[in-house]
């Protein structure tokens, strides 16, 4: 079986070995260790299918060769797009991962995910939930805030990406892309089986 490839982005530190790691294997890496490339798999069921997930975190910086980054994102079937909600750099970097996308797969209409991550740290928070949401909306992507401590909407931002991407190419007419925030995902758990 073919894995489905979900490229994970974002600027450095936001949290996204912790989030892949999380979902995989339901732990949270307290340690910083940035590292150039990791993938991660799993296994899910989603509306009775057996899906297998492989997740691609790499470095990329705005040095990165662009002929590595492209195949890496030729490949990609979605992408979870992070910021850290205690790092507004992080956040002020969103539309410049958005457009690379755009760039190299050749469209503006692709299985993407906002994700700020980190919520548990409320005291640090610089991003509020409404900018993010603003923001996902302005890019039609669906967006949830959630933390790779405490799992919050971690299998939700994964079940989400999965349906779209199962949706994909959308059919702009019948506007089945969706455009919505967390709140209109909220089934989005059911029939889906984590192991
Ligand atoms: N409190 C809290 N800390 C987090 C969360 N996610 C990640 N962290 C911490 O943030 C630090 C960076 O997390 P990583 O997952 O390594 O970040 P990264 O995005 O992979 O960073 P680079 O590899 O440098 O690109 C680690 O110390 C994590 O424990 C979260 O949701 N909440
Ligand atoms: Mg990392």
């Amino acid at each position: 079986m073919n894995p489905i490839k979900i490229s994970i982005i974002g600027n450095g530190g936001v949290g996204k070995k912790a989030f892949s790691f999380q979902f995989c294997y339901s732990y949270f890496i307290e340690e910083y260790d940035p590292v150039m490339e990791d993938s991660f798999r799993k296994q899910v069921v989603i509306d009775d299918e057996i899906l297998i997930i492989e997740i691609l975190d790499y470095y990329y910086d705005d040095e990165w060769n662009n002929r590595i980054k492209q195949r890496i994102y030729e490949k990609t079937d979605g992408f979870i797009v992070v910021y850290s909600i205690n790092d507004k750099y992080s956040f002020n970097k969103l539309e410049n991962y958005l457009k690379e996308i755009y760039k190299f797969k050749k469209t503006d209409d692709f299985p993407i995910i906002i994700i700020g991550n980190k919520n548990d740290l409320e005291d640090q928070r610089v991003i509020t939930k409404e900018e993010g949401e603003e923001f996902a909306i302005k890019y039609f992507c669906p967006f949830f805030e959630t933390s790779a401590k405490t799992r919050n909407n971690i299998d939700e931002t994964f079940f989400t990406l999965l349906r779209e991407i199962r949706k994909y190419p959308f059919d702009l007419d019948s506007n089945s892309k969706s455009n919505s925030n967390s709140n209109s995902n909220s089934n989005s758990k059911s029939n889906c089986l984590i192991f």
